[in-house]
């Protein structure tokens, strides 16, 4: 962690470490284990405020009645150790409490629940349990289903709330080449240490659920999935370009491919035609996108899925293939257009470089060309290809096409910027309104004609790219009878289409961006995929489902192949087999399936986990679906979204699942981004250089300035040292190479979960992304700690705390019930709309209202350990068990708010002075009579009559009169 660390743990004895700003003096001091022996004589000097300065920190003293009153302890010019009475022992409660949640269970769903209960489903998006363990974005969103979790199993629902691993892919799979180390051996050890970490977080995770897609019992499933969709024709092979890479002789993923060079070892890669395993998901577009309208997910998300469908609406049009002496064939070149409106204007046809008709249209002089351009676009991926700022390329293929509106012949390209995966991988490229045909039309000089007229058009633009809708003009021919001059873009398409299909030149066609899935790597760590290949005939048929798991065979040597067989290869006896219903020899497919595979369904075995007979019990499905809250991050807003949608419906259509859709309420967290860095130049002379001088700063050393020695002047941070010296603050992703990652378990070790869970959800509002800073969790730690010494009371002499607490039995106040069920009022809104930040905020406020209180009756304080439950679960069972409740509050109903204490409770109490009334002030209904005075005597009215005086008696009537009654001898004279 970073330097101002305070706590360093070494093995045992742990040290605690700490610095005091102002005098540079730094303590240390062993301790005990802090769960043999927590906190006695433990010493400690201040951190480092946020500002900067040493905070001048107050602590509570506690008279024998219970009354406290805050008084300051130290001061800016503090510098011995002073007894560490911030904190309460949270090394102690955390791990009690988890080792009793775990002993008994307490958060187990059991299979049996009484369904007439209602249920919530909360799940959090299942981690890929890599090396570096858990990040601080892990329990961003962990927290937030977790407090989720947490209210509705207080509130009286079924709660599922489960964990698991994603735990296929490629980490594993490269450490194994790297080190021979199996990946299973790797994945076990990886989802241990998440388990840990995830545990020692408090989190109400039913451990029991627990799964991981590498397991033959989970996996088993996947590969039943796959077949059902084999044997409904949604699972087929089909020849696809993948990313080859000739020097490794492997196929790499596209995240390993940067800038066309491999990641690893920066050799270039093709795309190479492969045959591969392809899911239909084209076929279930329009389900997909129609019933999002339904869910209750962010309308980005929503937006973000309807463009990946891409849904388009347009026409596929006919043009002959011209022979050489310019007389039409039979041969057709279909192509894909969205504005047949623009047909007359179409002065030349793209195919794309991988077009399947492509050798047919190439005359003999322009062959090379063409072969060395279909090279050269082979390195490019579709983003590079279709890149609107990149320059377009292509070459003429010497023949021509007709184009059926007006029987002009018009030549025929071959171009990248056109893909063969979308449309019919051919155009009619109209230069004269659509943007990329105009660059390819003006660098080849290629003719253009306008067809389209922009009703809003000046003279100068009369020869600019127009791509919008208009009359059209230009557009009629007498040879095929077609005229469409004079109608708008829309009648004149339609007209287009109308034509086309009367006449054999075309049809409607609806196309989708959205393309078939690619269901196979060519790795070792995946799902097998279940299907052999007949060695005689090359038929692919289906392993039986009762021979389902078909286990990964075990290996030990991971390297590629080296002629982009899959590492499976090498499984040769696992491999050769033959087809048990023929006994004909065949051998296993070598591919495996995508990383995507194993999260597409995980959410159904959760509510079934252990079912060996099927892959979820139709009752439990039944009961369980769909999962009412889903969080994760935004990076999978599309893909895995639509891929498990997509599984699911599937598995609507068979009758696995009763619900269309899996996920009713899909959130996304934002992201947590380091701590905010400051940056300063420096000279040559070593000496400062302002970030808004004149002179370029890339010419100057670049050095980090410490938070602490940072000041905000107006709008700009500034050096404290010397105010006239302005630095940049940036913001970066947290990531191992810019060294700013934040590990949880040191946040965990030095300030406890509750502290880390708070501060989390304390940061900002769930949904944005905000800046980690280690300061804020200080704020949150203190107001735990506060909330502690309010239930337990202040430490004893030797630092340690009493058991027990110092809760009364008093009946409570009005003002006590009022602000206690305002808090369960807010507390209860906030979370339930995920405004997990202002929940906190109301807390806080209670904590403070309550430390003006005389006394903490029991009937305040136990409800408000229930409300301050779901967020810092440990500290509130131990408070819990200390007001004497034998079991976890998991289950105590949560607090329900009082609409008659939350009425709006202001009053204007009139105030008299010496029997005159003299103004009035704005009060709470059951105000005391000192607030009410301490009131009038700032009111600014009343001030003057009451400044100076000396009072000799107060008459106060609640709700009625305030008559503050002066003494004579001192009154003094006024003019009025
Ligand atoms: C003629 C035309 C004229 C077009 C015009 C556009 C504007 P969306 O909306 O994304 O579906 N197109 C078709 N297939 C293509 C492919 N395989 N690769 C690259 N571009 C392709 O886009 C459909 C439009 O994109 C089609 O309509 C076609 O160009 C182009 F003023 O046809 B249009």
């Amino acid at each position: 962690m970073s330097s101002h660390q305070i706590l360093q743990f070494r093995s045992d004895p742990f040290v605690l470490s700490h610095c005091c700003r102002h005098t540079r003096l730094t303590s240390s001091l062993t301790l005990q284990s802090p769960l043999k022996q927590p906190f006695s004589g433990l010493r400690f000097r201040w951190r480092r405020s946020n500002h900067g300065g040493v905070r001048s920190s107050t602590t509570e003293t506690q008279s024998n009645n219970g009354n406290r009153k805050e008084e300051a302890l130290v001061s800016e010019t503090a510098t011995t150790t002073i007894e560490l009475k911030r904190v309460y022992p949270f090394h102690e409660i955390e791990p009690k409490w988890q080792r009793y949640w775990e002993d008994n269970r307490t958060f187990r769903t059991p299979d049996d629940v009484d369904t007439s209960k209602p249920k919530f489903y909360v799940l959090d998006m299942f981690p890929y349990p890599s090396g570096a363990g858990l990040h601080v974005g892990h329990p961003l969103g962990y927290t937030a289903t977790d407090i989720l979790a947490r209210l509705r199993r207080m509130q009286g629902y079924n709660v599922l709330h489960p964990m698991g691993w994603d735990a296929f892919g490629l980490p594993a799979e490269q450490y194994a080449i790297e080190t021979g180390t199996h990946p299973k051996t790797t994945t076990l050890k990886n989802i241990d240490r998440f388990r840990l970490q995830l545990k020692s977080l408090g989190f109400s995770y039913d451990w029991d659920r627990e799964l991981s897609t590498t397991e033959p019992d989970y996996y088993k499933w996947t590969q039943w999935i796959f077949l059902q969709l084999y044997k409904r024709g949604l699972a087929y092979q089909a020849e696809v370009p993948v990313n080859w890479c000739p020097a490794l002789g492997t196929v790499l993923a596209n995240e390993e491919v940067v800038d066309g060079v491999s990641e690893r070892g920066g050799h270039p890669v093709i795309r190479k035609p492969m045959r591969q395993w392809m899911l239909k998901i084209t076929a279930y577009a329009d389900r997909l996108l129609e019933d999002l309208d339904e869910l209750e997910w962010p309308e980005s998300i929503k937006e973000m899925q309807r463009n990946w469908i891409g849904r388009s609406e347009g026409a596929e049009l006919n043009f002959s293939f011209l022979d050489g002496e310019g007389r039409e064939t039979d041969k057709k070149i279909t192509v894909y257009t969205t504005r047949p409106d623009t047909l007359f204007g179409a002065t030349y046809m793209v195919v794309a470089p991988e077009h399947h008709l492509l050798s047919y249209f190439v005359t003999a002089e322009q062959t090379q060309q063409v072969e060395e351009y279909k090279d050269f676009a082979s390195r490019k991926s579709d983003l590079e290809r279709t890149e609107l700022q990149k320059d377009k390329t292509g070459v003429f293929t010497g023949c021509y096409a007709k184009n059926p509106a007006n029987g002009d012949a018009i030549p025929i390209w071959v171009a990248d910027y056109v893909l063969a995966s979308y449309g019919t991988g051919a155009i009619m490229a109209v230069p004269a309104h659509d943007t990329r045909d105009n660059e390819f039309a003006l660098k080849y000089n290629i003719p253009i004609k306008w067809v389209v007229k922009n009703e809003a058009n000046s003279s100068d633009d009369a020869k600019k790219v127009y791509p919008g809708l208009g009359i059209i003009e230009n557009s009629s021919s007498s040879e095929t009878g077609l005229d469409i001059n004079q109608l708008s873009s829309k009648e004149a398409g339609l007209k287009v289409i109308e034509w086309a299909e009367r006449t054999g030149n075309g049809k409607k066609k609806v196309n989708y961006k959205l393309r078939d899935w690619l269901f196979a790597r060519q790795r070792y760590w995946g799902e097998p995929i279940p299907i052999l290949i007949l060695d005689e005939s090359g038929e692919t048929i289906a392993v039986s489902e009762s021979e389902l798991p078909l286990t990964l065979p075990e290996l030990n040597d991971f390297t590629p192949t080296g002629t982009g067989e899959p590492p499976l290869s090498k499984a040769v006896s696992w491999v050769n087999t033959v087809d048990p219903s023929t006994e004909k020899p065949a051998k296993r497919e070598t591919s495996t399936m995508p990383q995507w595979a194993g999260s597409c369904w995980y959410y159904l075995r959760f509510m079934d986990p252990k079912n060996p007979e099927a892959l979820v019990d139709k009752e439990k499905e039944k009961y369980w679906s769909p999962v009412d809250v889903y969080v994760g991050g935004a990076e999978h807003a599309v893909l895995h979204l639509l891929y498990s949608r997509f599984w699911h419906k599937v598995l609507y259509d068979i009758g696995v699942v009763s619900t269309k859709e899996p996920f009713k309420c899909v959130i996304n967290q934002g992201i947590i981004l380091g701590e905010v860095q400051y940056t300063a130049w420096k000279d040559q002379e070593g000496n400062f250089v302002s970030a808004d001088t004149e002179e370029r700063l890339n010419e100057h050393q670049q050095v980090t300035i410490p938070e602490e020695k940072v000041m905000k002047s107006g709008d700009h941070f500034v050096l404290k040292e010397d105010p006239s010296i302005r630095l940049i603050p940036r913001v970066y992703k947290m990531s191992k190479s810019r060294g700013n990652v934040v590990n949880p378990d040191d946040v965990v070790l030095e300030y406890g979960a509750d502290s880390l869970r708070l501060y989390e959800m304390f940061m900002g509002p769930f949904r944005d992304s905000k800046t980690w800073n280690t300061s804020g969790i200080e704020g949150v730690h203190r107001f735990l700690a506060r909330t502690w010494r309010l239930v337990i009371g202040l430490p004893q002499s030797d630092g340690s705390f009493k058991d027990g607490t110092i809760v009364t039995d008093d009946e409570p106040t009005l003002e006590q019930l009022r602000t206690l069920h305002k808090c369960i009022a807010k507390v209860t809104e906030e979370i339930e709309s995920t405004r997990f930040n202002t929940g906190i905020s109301g807390m806080m406020e209670f904590v403070n209202a309550a430390y003006k209180w005389n006394n903490q009756p029991r009937r305040i304080i136990e409800p408000f350990v229930l409300l301050l439950s779901p967020y810092a679960p440990h500290m509130a069972e131990e408070l819990w068990s200390r007001l004497g409740h034998p079991n976890s509050l998991a289950y105590e109903s949560f607090p329900k708010a009082n609409p008659d204490y939350l009425k709006n409770t202001t009053i204007v109490l009139p105030v008299q002075i010496n029997g005159k009334t003299r103004g009035t002030i704005e009060v709470e209904e059951g105000c005391s009579e000192n607030d009410a005075f301490v009131l009038a005597s700032q009111d600014e009215k009343l001030r003057k009559y009451l400044d100076g005086q000396s009072i000799k008696k107060r008459i106060y009537v609640p709700g009625k009169i305030l008559n503050v009654i002066l003494d004579r001898t001192n009154v003094k004279v006024t003019t009025k």
